[in-house]
């Protein structure tokens, strides 16, 4: 095709915005519906291959919805602070502003060759003040409501990005951005309080139409665990500490108890002669990732620290260890040791030689992990599960060293970053009056421009005396501004809601218009953002509505996530493999429309895969075809002289493609199923260039067909549908018109064809109207001319009908 493709997207688009046809009127007829796709991150210089695979397809979803009938807000925006162009700027000593900024402009005029129907006048870009300055009122809202708070906390650190990382940061032990091992350190942090929503998060995922892996993830992410508390007093001391467990009803199987190596119990406790060992093994943890000390597999350590604690049920006096296996961070960060029913209890104790007692009944041998009847438990003995359970809580509460407890693994979020490029927390520090949030009416705390970025462990902000120095809004005396800067997913875990109200000075965005246009209908984006944004922006929503700013509990009813588009070699795109796919060069080659349609029609959208070339040159070629065939068709239209009316054989054909390919087009396009839906319309364009080879054509039919089929192929090819359009003499545009709906009728054969048996044997098939009576069907069959003679000298006994399929003739 040439350079058709590029000739014909500039013209439409051009057109497009000049009619303002994509424009969001909230007051426009059609019921609404908020099309969202994860907004992107402007780190790279330019879109690759996974964005147009994001945007492309769901925009056709979005045209298609709109030729609906609905009223479609597609907003577009960019997540534009974060490490990488913080990263690049270190790098380059190209300030952080300046190079988002220009690769903001290059990736909007990539978006806009896209064709996307994008709301651009409702476009947000994070790392502008007049957004950020609403992710400040964010953050104060929060604090208001006791929901950001300061703590001392041991952090991920990462060393050579010189930050603190959330824990969704750390993959495997490693900081994701640069692969360098991550290390433990104490500092005093901010904290969105995301626990306080840990059962509604949980609960409310049953309600979302998402892909049920995500909301598995999520679940597990929260991780809520129903145990109980259990208090064990440390001996000839003072010390009491809990443990938390799931099996309440081994308790009296403790044969150890475990601290964490950063258990605050773990030095007092630790007898004088122990303490260099003990010291030595805390060291050795502190290397170690999380992941690393809850693997399964990795042999375990331990040491021991000279004291005894009291077992609560039993009076029982068990060794107190330090191992790290047991996490701090997680439950009390004290664990009793059940060697005989926990396997990781099992290899330790076998390890370092401690006892190990059956106190369940099952299994064939040690450990046995499984529920069962009590054993060498004295009074609990032939008790099972949660009956034993109830039994020993009780008793525990009775002497008050127990308690049923519900424990979570998700953990506060970790909004801070000693970071320069990002939205600046807006608190300050004064002598006299501690902690004062930033009023509402200073907003923005502006982030200085001028200010060396180089990381060496502090926050970029600590070094610039201007930002720092300020006045308290409570005293007026001297005070210090937070030099941190808020987590990037602050910014994106409410962008969704401003851009509904973007222009807003007045306030974060207007509730009646947020309230009517959420929640989002569809949000599309990548699976990797299932415990990180699609959390928070959940905690969010939920957070706003509890103060009343909103009316709805979940920003996002329906999720679909694209696949990955990988390079021609199989293996995920990357710069130093070489095997990148760069869409403007296709674009130039191919238009928008066949690069968007080989992605849609040459993966299953969830699913994604390979790159091929041949791929987007087979609909290449697709496109040249179609092309040819509507200009045939035109053409017959113009010189067909014929008076054609009735719909024959031929028409009924075509009729029949028709319908089925409006039927199933609609039914796939809903569900993101765009590669089988482009199939159907493969078969239509077969259909209809067989048709243009009759002899005799019925012209005001093959103008409806027509119609039609530049009516499916819109959302898909957008400009060149646009394109054929006005070449077939339609009135502009192709998507102001409605989506066609099938007639059943015309899926409906005229004929069908039927075995006929005699008794059981199939002797003949004919073809009859499928709207032939019983009798009908019958009188057919007898009269049938291999049948009459098949029946020569027989008489009938009994004829059996069965619509649609066969005749059987009884007879003797
Ligand atoms: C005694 C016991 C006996 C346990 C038994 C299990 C089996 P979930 O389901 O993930 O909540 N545990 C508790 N805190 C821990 C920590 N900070 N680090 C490592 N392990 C910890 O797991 C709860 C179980 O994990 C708890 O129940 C505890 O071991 C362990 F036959 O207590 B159990
Ligand atoms: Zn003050």
């Amino acid at each position: 095709m040439g350079n058709y493709g590029t000739y014909v997207d500039k013209k439409w688009q051009d057109k497009w915005e000049a009619t303002g046809l994509h424009n969001f009127d909230e007051n426009a007829p059609g019921k609404k519906l908020y099309a969202l796709e994860m907004f992107s991150y402007p780190s790279g210089a330019k879109l690759h291959a996974g964005h147009w695979f994001n945007y492309g397809p769901t925009d056709s979803w979005a045209r298609f919805k709109k030729m609906q009938g609905y009223n479609v807000f597609q907003p577009m925006g960019f997540d534009a602070f974060g490490l990488p162009a913080e990263n690049y700027a270190i790098k380059t000593g190209i300030h952080p502003k300046d190079s988002t900024m220009k690769n903001i402009e290059t990736m909007e005029d990539q978006l806009k060759a896209m064709g996307a129907m994008f709301n651009w006048d409702h476009e947000v870009i994070t790392c502008n003040p007049d957004y950020y300055k609403w992710t400040q009122w964010v953050f104060l809202k929060l604090f208001e409501k006791g929901l950001a708070y300061r703590k001392n906390a041991p952090v991920n650190w990462c060393p050579s990005c010189n930050t603190v990382l959330a824990n969704e940061q750390v993959l495997e032990g490693h900081c994701e951005r640069c692969d360098s091992e991550v290390q433990k350190k104490e500092l005093t942090q901010w904290f969105f309080k995301i626990t306080d929503y840990a059962d509604e998060l949980i609960e409310k995922l049953d309600e979302l139409d998402w892909p049920e892996k995500t909301k598995a993830m999520q679940k597990h992410w929260i991780g809520k665990s129903k145990g109980a508390e259990v208090t064990f007093s440390v001996e000839n001391s003072d010390i009491k500490f809990d443990v938390f467990t799931t099996r309440v009803d081994t308790l009296n199987g403790v044969t150890y108890v475990v601290l964490a190596p950063e258990s605050v119990y773990v030095d007092s406790v630790t007898q004088p002669e122990y303490k260099n060992s003990v010291e030595e093994y805390k060291l050795q943890a502190q290397k170690q990732s999380d992941i690393e000390r809850q693997s399964l597999t990795r042999e375990k350590t331990g040491v021991f620290t000279g004291s005894y604690a009291i077992n609560p049920i039993t009076s029982e006096r068990v060794p107190i260890w330090v191992a790290d296996y047991v996490l701090a961070t997680y439950g009390t960060g004290c664990v009793m040791a059940v060697p005989g029913h926990d396997d990781r209890d099992f290899a330790f104790a076998t390890k370092y030689n401690l006892p190990i007692i059956r106190v369940i009944e099952g299994g064939d041998s040690l450990p046995y992990c499984d529920y069962g009847k009590l054993v060498n438990s004295n009074e609990f003995n032939d008790l099972i599960g949660d009956k034993a359970k109830e039994a020993i809580v009780k008793k525990l509460q009775e002497k008050n060293l127990g308690r049923w407890k519900v424990n979570y693994r998700l953990r506060d979020w970790l909004v801070s970053r000693q970071r320069y490029w990002g939205a600046p927390i807006p608190v300050v520090y004064c002598d006299k009056c501690g902690i004062v949030p930033v009023p509402e009416s200073q907003l923005p705390v502006e982030l200085p421009y001028d200010i060396e970025f180089t990381p060496d462990g502090k926050s970029p902000l600590s070094k610039n005396a201007d930002f720092l120095n300020t006045t308290c809004p409570k005293c007026g005396n001297h005070a210090t501004r937070e030099s941190d800067t808020l987590d990037t997913f602050v910014c994106s875990s409410w962008y969704y809601l401003r851009y509904v109200d973007n222009n807003n000075s007045e306030i974060a965005f207007d509730s009646d218009k947020v309230n009517k246009l959420l929640p989002v209908d569809k949000y599309v984006g990548g699976p990797e953002h299932a415990c990180m944004h699609l959390l928070y922006a959940r905690f969010i929503t939920k957070a706003l509505r509890d103060m009343g700013y909103l009316n709805f509990d979940e920003p996002f009813k329906s999720l679909t996530h694209q696949g990955l588009i990988l390079g021609p070699d199989g293996l995920k795109m990357s710069k130093s493999k070489g095997n990148t796919i760069s869409p403007d060069d296709y674009i130039k080659e191919f238009g928008a429309d066949v690069f968007r349609m080989y992605l849609m029609f040459g993966f299953a959208y969830s699913e994604g895969g390979a790159w091929s070339d041949d791929g987007i040159k087979s609909i290449g070629r697709f496109v040249d075809r179609v092309e040819r065939i509507l200009e045939e068709a035109r053409d017959e239209l113009s010189n067909n002289n014929n008076s054609k009316t009735t719909l024959e054989k031929a028409e009924k054909e075509l009729n029949y493609a028709r319908h089925y390919a409006i039927q199933h087009v609609t039914e796939d396009t809903e569900k993101f199923q765009f590669n089988t839906a482009i199939a159907r319309m493969m078969e239509y364009t077969n259909a209809l260039s067989k048709y243009l080879n009759e002899e005799n054509k019925n012209a005001a039919f093959l103008k409806e067909a027509l119609v039609d089929y530049i009516k499916l192929l819109a959302p898909f090819a957008p400009h060149f549908a646009e394109d054929q359009w006005e070449q077939l003499g339609e009135t502009y545009s192709v998507f102001s018109t409605s989506w066609p709906t099938f007639d059943p009728n015309a899926l409906i054969k005229d004929e069908v064809e039927i075995a006929i048996q005699i008794s059981g044997k199939i002797r003949a098939r004919m073809n009859v109207p499928t709207n032939y009576s019983e009798d009908e069907i019958k009188e057919a069959a007898i009269n049938n001319e291999t049948i009459i003679s098949f029946l020569e000298g027989k008489s009938i006994l009994k004829v059996i009908v069965v619509k649609g399929r066969l005749v059987n003739i009884v007879a003797k």
